[in-house]
Formats: C-alpha cells, sequence, structure tokens
C-alpha cells in the first residue's frame, strides 16, 4: 500500500527496523550515515535499496533536514555501491520515490539502484 502523505516519522517502519536489526536483510554495504541492501522483491538483477540511518520520510526532508555530513555520507554510499557492484560502465538507474503519486511504500526515504541488464527508457 501506498504512503499516504507525507507525514512525521514512523519509527516502526519496515525500515527502522531493519537499521534497529529487529528485521534482518541481505547487506551489500554500511557506512557511518547509510545502509545499502537488497530489494526483497528485486525488479532487475541488481536491486539495492540504500538508506539514510536518520529518520526522514522523503527526499524532501532528507534534503531539508540532513546535516550536510548526511547527505555527503549518503550520496557517497550510493556512488560506492554502484562502482563496487561493477555497474558505473553498463549503467544503472536510480530511483526514490516520494509520496503516494509515486507508489511510495516505505516511509523511510530510500533510494532504489537497480541494474544488471538493460533497463530500457523510463521516460520516451
Ligand atoms: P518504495 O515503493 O519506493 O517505498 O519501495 C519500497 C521497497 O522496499 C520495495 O521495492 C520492497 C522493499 N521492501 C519492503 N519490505 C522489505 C523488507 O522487509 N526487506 C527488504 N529487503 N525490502 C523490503
Amino acid at each position: 500500500m501506498a504512503v499516504s502523505g507525507i507525514g512525521a516519522y514512523d519509527p516502526d517502519n519496515i525500515f527502522a527496523k531493519i537499521l534497529r536489526g529487529e528485521i534482518p536483510c541481505k547487506k551489500v554495504y554500511e557506512n557511518e550515515w547509510a545502509l545499502a541492501f537488497n530489494d526483497i522483491g528485486p525488479k532487475a538483477p541488481v536491486h539495492v535499496l540504500i538508506i539514510p540511518k536518520g529518520p526522514y520520510v522523503s527526499f524532501v526532508d532528507f534534503s531539508a533536514r540532513a546535516s550536510d555530513d548526511e547527505i555527503t555520507g549518503f550520496t557517497r554510499a550510493v556512488g560506492h555501491v554502484a562502482t563496487t557492484l561493477g555497474l558505473n560502465e553498463p549503467g544503472y538507474r536510480l530511483i526514490g520515490n516520494v509520496g503516494p503519486d509515486s507508489g511510495q511504500e516505505v516511509p523511510h526515504f530510500h533510494v532504489h539502484l537497480l541494474g544488471g541488464h538493460p533497463l530500457g527508457a523510463l521516460v520516451s
């Protein structure tokens, strides 16, 4: 079910539980500011979710409230994962869903990193 609006952060959302170690995940990478793990329902051969460790509902929330260190650490984690998975040359896609129109299901900001085969045009 899609997130119905951008409200207050829910500390019981699934990704918060993953961050607290209450739900297992297949970790791909972690730094001080971010955690990357495989999506439970992959839509491509590589489908990694990268989440900041701080409590941010959406990209808007993250970009407005996160510290410069958090934003840098998160951004570097995304680049590191793409690089270490060997995706830079064939390419990959980053998607960040925000709010109900996007179909965002988990109200903890995250980006999807998809790759491993041709993904086709998103907009044509
Ligand atoms: P979004 O629609 O952008 O909110 O995508 C949320 C993604 O999270 C979706 O692709 C499925 C994934 N997901 C949901 N629950 C879990 C979980 O418990 N573990 C993992 N690894 N991924 C999950």
